[in-house]
């Protein structure tokens, strides 16, 4: 029978990647994001391309009752979830920690930090009794260093990790695996996301570097799910060549 895995945050960048090389390894997907036409593309894409089953969830993540209700809504043979990968999540901003952002502070909290636990709390109900199953939390550079302008999207990168590794110690004597993967910069609409749409910033991120793409980590999330079952890959910082960590970038 087919694994299933739920992957939040597929309507674009590394979640999208990831549902490519999951659907070519024959997982039936579970996918979410607040964009349903995007969702309905990529299940139609998806089913067409690969023969794999594709079950779309729309709904915004900071929201514990949407969340619920879009849970509630799985049918019972898509409980069964093998590998949940928490990926849904933003940077909002650049503001210091006096300026004025509570908004978008509390956007990437909810978001990020609120909607990755309570998400993972339920599906986590689903795979204790079942004693089997695997979560792979995308986490960041930004949760190992903290940079100007990036406190609280760091703070809740930092948060991640933490969670990571409780999880890892919550879900031992449950056969549970859990692994943190920690991209550098990857070339997706986060840039886009941060800057509110201003195509000219988002791309300077980029200027004089090649980045990451999603397709290179959705390749070491391939790896952390493909190991044997007796294998847990804890940790994978992976970076641009050009990029050492959150303050050495090589431009050219
Ligand atoms: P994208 O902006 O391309 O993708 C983000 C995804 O998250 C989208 O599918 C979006 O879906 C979803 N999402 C955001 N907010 C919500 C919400 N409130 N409810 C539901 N879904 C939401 O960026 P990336 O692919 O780059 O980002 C994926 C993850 O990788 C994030 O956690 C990010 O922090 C992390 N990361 C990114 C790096 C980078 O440089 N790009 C580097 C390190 C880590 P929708 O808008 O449809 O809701
Ligand atoms: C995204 C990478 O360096 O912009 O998590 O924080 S960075």
């Amino acid at each position: 029978m087919n694994k299933i895995a739920l992957i939040t945050g597929a309507t674009s960048g590394i979640g999208e990647a990831t549902s490519r090389t999951l659907s070519n390894l024959k997982y039936n997907l579970i996918i979410t994001g607040r964009r349903e036409d995007r969702l309905a593309k990529i299940k139609q894409e998806l089913e067409s391309n690969y023969g794999n089953s594709v079950l779309t969830l729309c709904f915004d993540i900071q929201l514990e009752n949407e969340t619920s209700e879009a849970l509630a809504n799985i049918p019972s043979k898509w409980r069964k979830i093998d590998v949940l990968i928490n990926n849904a999540g933003l940077a909002s901003g650049t503001e210091k920690v006096y300026e004025e952002a509570w908004d978008k502070w509390s956007q990437m909290i909810d978001t990020n930090i609120k909607g990755l636990l309570f998400l993972s709390k339920e599906i986590i109900k689903w795979m204790v009794p079942r004693k089997t199953g695997h979560i792979v939390n995308i986490s960041s550079i930004a949760g190992i260093n903290v940079y100007e302008g990036g406190s609280i999207y760091c703070a809740s990168k930092h948060a991640v990790n933490a969670i990571t590794k409780g999880m890892r110690i919550d879900l031992l004597k449950h056969n549970i695996r859990v692994t943190s993967i920690s991209p550098g910069m990857v070339d997706t609409e986060f840039s886009l996301v941060r800057f509110g749409g201003d195509e000219t910033q988002a791309q300077n991120v980029y200027q004089g570097v090649t980045p990451l793409s999603a397709i290179d980590v959705a390749e070491s999330i391939e790896f952390v799910v493909t190991r044997p079952p007796h294998v847990n890959i804890n940790d994978i910082l992976i970076m641009p060549t050009q990029q050492a960590d959150a303050y050495n970038t090589y431009r050219k």
